[in-house]
């Protein structure tokens, strides 16, 4: 089978992973990466051992050996680097969220649909066996009618006020901070697993850190500075903390808490689903285990056993049973089903049910939006807007 090229723009943090990903295929060709400037991509493509440096996205994107674009770049230049490489006829997978705002998301979607490519947002806590046998089990009924949906998503990388990150540079990261950059990840996934849509939202943000003492030099994301960097004192304006209730197209309820400054807290994502009959929990930091509570029988703990998964779940897992797998496994499964869309054309009927599209991440988009607009209006419910139907 002839390797499809891949080239990525904006070799930060998240780039080693995408890279990682894609080589694990093993029908992937990694042709090189752009940055910043020449030397950038020069110095990223030798650590990372990723093909030619090019001077610049544009470089790239005329290259014909590249037919898959990665769009690794800030939030800011999502949107110019996204519609550039749809412009030239290049399949894209974008880093989340999808855009900056709900205009650039939707312009991206549309632009996407009539390109005719494959369009890829990076909701990767898809891509989890466990998460794909929740799905399976809510679709075939065992939970009965949904009536709580409910969770959180808390990290603590932004606890000191001396930590800092683009995403909290509103011109850089957006309107929102934590809310679009992990609420966007639990929202995607709460859609995802129960098959529903949220319809209304109610939401409190909060800033807990508002002043943050900046590194005079800009720094990477969860690069911590040294304790002698000189700093600048930066107010803050989006929010690291938030609480927002939902309402479910299928009549469930539900909650949401997020944040970035909560102490213990890594990568702590936790969705549970309640339905009539049974409930699901599953943990990102533990997401080799599905908990399946009863009302009139004992409860259960499902652990990952390829033999024990529904056969819509199987094939996000690849290794027997006590052999756990984790966060790089669900992200390279999002890049296979990825690959293989592209294989297949990237038609609207040929993508895999699991792969989050540039329609999810405008989705995703108009939801953070409610939730801004609800907090904004001082608490009060704001409806979803879905044009997609
Ligand atoms: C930082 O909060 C971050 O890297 C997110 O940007 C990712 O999407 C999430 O997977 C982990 O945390």
């Amino acid at each position: 089978m002839k390797k499809l090229g891949m080239g990525l723009v904006g070799p930060g943090f998240i780039a080693a992973h995408h890279l990682d990903a894609v080589r694990r295929l093993g029908n992937v060709e990694i042709v090189g990466i752009a940055g910043s400037s020449l030397e950038s991509a020069k110095k990223r493509a030798r650590e990372l051992n990723a093909g030619r440096a090019y001077a610049s996205y544009p470089e790239l994107l005329a290259d014909p050996a590249v037919q898959v674009v990665h769009n690794t770049t800030p939030n800011h230049l999502h949107r110019e680097v996204s519609l550039a490489a749809l412009r030239a006829g290049k399949h894209v997978i974008s880093d989340k969220p999808l855009a900056s705002n709900t205009q650039e998301a939707r312009e991206l979607y549309e632009a996407a649909r009539e390109a005719h490519v494959a369009h890829v947002v990076t909701f990767n806590y898809r891509g989890y066996p466990l998460v794909q046998q929740a799905r399976a089990m809510i679709a075939k009924g065992k939970v009965g009618p949904a009536v709580f949906v409910h969770g959180c998503y808390l990290q603590d990388w932004l606890t000191d006020e001396r930590a800092y990150s683009w995403r909290l540079d509103p011109k850089l990261g957006g309107a929102s901070s934590a809310l679009g950059d992990i609420g966007s990840h639990w929202c995607d996934l709460a859609e995802h697993v129960t098959g529903a849509r949220i319809t209304a939202v109610l939401a409190d943000l909060h800033t807990a850190v508002p002043v943050r003492e900046v590194p005079a030099a800009s720094p990477k994301a969860f690069a911590g500075a040294a304790k002698s960097t000189p700093r600048r004192k930066i107010k803050i304006t989006s929010e690291d903390l938030a609480s927002v209730l939902l309402r479910f197209d299928n009549g469930a309820r539900g909650c949401v808490t997020v944040g970035q400054v909560l102490p213990g807290h890594k990568n702590d994502l936790r969705l549970e689903v309640s339905g009539r009959l049974a409930s699901l929990a599953w943990r990102q930091e533990q997401p080799n285990e599905l908990w399946i509570g009863h009302h009139a029988q004992a409860n259960t703990l499902l652990t990952r056993d390829p033999a024990l998964l529904d056969p819509a779940a199987r094939g996000y897992a690849h290794l027997p049973a006590g052999h756990p797998e984790a966060w790089a496994d669900a992200f390279r499964n999002l890049m296979a089903d990825a690959y293989a869309w592209i294989r297949r054309g990237g038609t609207p009927e040929t993508k895999p049910a699991a792969l989050p599209t540039f329609a999810d991440g405008y989705r995703n988009s108009l939801l953070v939006d409610a939730m801004l607009k609800s907090h904004a209006a001082g608490g009060v419910w704001q409806h979803v807007e879905d044009p997609l139907g």
